[in-house]
């Protein structure tokens, strides 16, 4: 009875210390296997230190960043705290879209020695692809040949241009809806920032398409105009608005009011001095530019 006793519990000693063995191992590989509680703050605080760059190049919900003010992604990291030869920040442009270098970006804090180093001490890395931006620390390893333990973010990388799409609207002076505009009635201008200075493009307009449209546009504030074209009801109207582009696109509604034309047109000789001389009537708003290219005033001499 007694040997029995003995022998079942040094069975179960044994069971015990084959537990306790297997936990021992166990814990021993854990702790092989995760980095120690400092590597991983380190990690964090490089993440939250990419993160904070990359606010300070594309911006976010609330400030425009490098990109919007200066309408390109900055050549290096340190660009975002010292200007070159930026022109300064000014918000006198159309919409009074602010241009210019508007820095620091980003806190001169995670410098060393004029560049932004990880938490390991390695410089970050700024990574261009085509319209988009990431950024990348080498790791605990601080090497970028071994990426499995970089540090990058965004993972997928962030867009730095999209499209703006607009929609130019006819409207009766009582403000009811008439119809969509095209590129017969008015030409559509969007304002961007190159090198910090106010530039500008046109939209363009597909056939059969309801609005006017432009690629490449870098992310931030952009004033956008429609201008009636010499010769419709809308010259010499424009009418703008300021969009904000945050990511792949957005879209901007412009309403043109149509207004009552009283012109009923001057009378000019096109071409006088040419082999056909020819009397026409115009509208006031092309005038200028028929006087200026010789045409004259009043009928022809021969009619
Ligand atoms: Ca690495």
């Amino acid at each position: 009875m007694g040997k029995g006793i003995r022998s079942r519990a040094s069975g179960w000693l044994a069971i015990c210390a084959l537990f306790l063995g297997l936990c021992v191992a166990s814990v021993a590989q854990r702790a092989l296997a995760a980095p120690p509680e400092s590597e991983m703050a380190k990690r964090q605080q490089t993440l939250e230190r990419l993160q904070g760059l990359l606010r300070g190049i594309v911006g976010d919900a609330s400030k425009v960043g490098y990109l919007g003010d200066m309408g390109a992604v900055p050549e290096s990291l340190a660009a975002l705290v010292a200007a070159s030869e930026a022109p300064g920040y000014s918000t006198a442009n159309r919409g009074f879209v602010g241009m210019g270098f508007n820095g620091p970006y980003a806190p001169a804090a995670g410098m060393v020695g004029g560049q932004y180093v990880d938490a390991w001490g390695s410089p970050i890395v700024l990574e261009m692809g085509d319209a988009a931006v990431r950024l990348r620390s080498a790791g605990p390893d601080r090497d970028f040949d071994t990426a499995q333990d970089d540090v990058v973010f965004p993972v997928g990388m962030k867009t730095t241009h999209g499209r703006i799409e607009v929609e130019v609207v006819a409207v009766d002076p009582d403000g009811s809806q008439i119809g969509l505009l095209d590129d017969g009635d008015v030409l559509v201008r969007v304002y961007s920032a190159a090198s910090g200075i106010e530039t500008s493009a046109l939209a363009s307009h597909a056939a059969g398409a309801n609005r006017f449209s432009l690629d490449d546009v870098h992310l931030g504030r952009h004033y956008v105009e429609a201008v009636g074209l010499d010769g419709t009801d809308y010259s010499s109207i424009a009418v703008g608005d300021v969009l904000w582009l945050k990511g792949r696109a957005a879209r901007l509604k412009l309403s043109l009011v149509l207004e009552a034309d009283t012109d009923t047109g001057t009378v000019i000789c096109h071409k006088p001095d040419g082999p056909q001389p020819r009397t026409k009537t115009v509208h006031k708003a092309s005038l200028d530019a028929h006087l200026g290219h010789g045409d004259a005033l009043g009928p022809c001499a021969d009619d």
